[in-house]
């Protein structure tokens, strides 16, 4: 439970001015402020552990400058087709016997087509929400009738991020623009499932674009309920390969400032963590992070595995969030 009364009031129509005000506070002032707002809304002992599986790998027609499944690219990673239900649901069973609340699969898709494979994938939600999960799907933009047929399966929340500032985004990626994303996450709502929505960091962006992508995520009405703030995996064949890894602190400021500009969010932190020491994590943590993936992988990339993380949390003196 939180520990606060609720006095602060959630806004909307967050500037980037402000937000700017925010982000440069000092590092004491900027914790102590997302530690107020934190503990107005949630339970500071309690982090929600989130389980990622690629359910189609690879291939993407995209060409997204970070992911290393997009075609455009020469990566590692080898394209494969959609799993097998089964095989889905054996390993959101497994996910959740190991404390995972919410399972979320993603696919290397440019956007949902309708016919055979969007049927399976509808199984697959069906079939994880059965097994008492809250239930994620990344696959791509969607219509408004494949958002309504997912939330119809019992779909709770779709990922989609905005990755970036509206005008770096162009710089990333070209092949879909950020209205498309926007009309997506509109279609999301309106189907009413809940939206998880954030972006990533290092990938050669300016503070005015973190800044922007802020600004962006807090003007929406409502908040997005998750915000994942990735740290950029750099994946050698990609263009951001050799990008230089983020600062610490930057990653600490950037969740604070989301954590005070959608007080009620999750904010996941999210890719990115391997690289991460137990003392960053920590510093997130306190600035206001409250959710994490599991497992010893992302999609395609590595993550730290449950056991790392059991150690972390009880470092920290925190635990998984029960299912709800
Ligand atoms: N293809 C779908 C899409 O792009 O909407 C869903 C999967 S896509 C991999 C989901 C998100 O993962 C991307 O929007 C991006 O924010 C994040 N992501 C992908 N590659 C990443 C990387 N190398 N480092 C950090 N985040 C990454
Ligand atoms: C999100 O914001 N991060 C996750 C999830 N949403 C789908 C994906 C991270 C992917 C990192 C690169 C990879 O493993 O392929
Ligand atoms: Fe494709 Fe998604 Fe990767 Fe972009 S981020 S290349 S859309 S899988």
């Amino acid at each position: 439970m939180p520990t606060h009364p609720r006095p602060t009031l959630i806004r909307y129509d967050w500037t980037d001015e402000e937000i700017r005000l925010i982000h440069d506070l000092s590092l004491p002032d900027l914790i102590y402020r997302a530690q107020q707002v934190h503990r107005e809304y949630h339970d500071p002992r309690k982090v929600q552990l989130c389980t990622l599986l690629s359910i189609k790998t690879g291939g993407c027609p995209e060409d997204c400058a970070y992911c290393p499944q997009s075609a455009h690219y020469t990566t590692e990673v080898v394209p494969d087709k959609l799993l097998e239900i089964e095989q889905v649901l054996e390993t959101a069973r497994a996910a959740r016997d190991s404390g995972s609340t919410r399972f979320c699969m993603g696919a290397a898709w440019r956007e949902v087509s309708d016919g055979d494979q969007f049927e399976q994938v509808l199984k697959m939600v069906r079939g994880v929400h059965t097994l008492g999960m809250e239930v994620c799907c990344t696959l791509g933009m969607l219509t408004q009738d494949q958002a309504d047929r997912l939330a119809e399966e019992g779909l709770t929340a779709y990922n989609h991020n905005l990755d970036t500032g509206p005008e770096y985004y162009q710089r990333i990626i070209t092949t879909r623009t950020y209205e498309d994303r926007l009309h997506t996450l509109e279609c999301v709502r309106r189907a009413g499932i809940t939206v998880c929505c954030g972006g990533i960091v290092g990938m050669g962006e300016r503070l005015s674009d973190r800044i922007a992508l802020l600004r962006v995520l807090s003007n929406l009405n409502p908040h997005p309920e998750s915000v994942p703030i990735n740290a950029l995996v750099r994946v050698e064949g990609t263009p951001l390969a050799h990008q230089h890894p983020v600062d610490p602190i930057d990653m600490t400021r950037m969740v604070a400032t989301a954590r005070i500009l959608m007080p009620a969010s999750r904010v996941r932190l999210s890719a990115g963590r391997t690289d991460m020491s137990v003392e960053t994590q920590a510093l997130c943590f306190l600035a206001g992070a409250n959710s994490l993936f599991t497992g010893e992988k992302l999609l395609t990339t590595p993550n730290p595995g449950q056991d790392q993380d059991q150690v972390l949390l009880n470092k920290l003196g925190l635990s998984a969030l029960d299912a709800t």
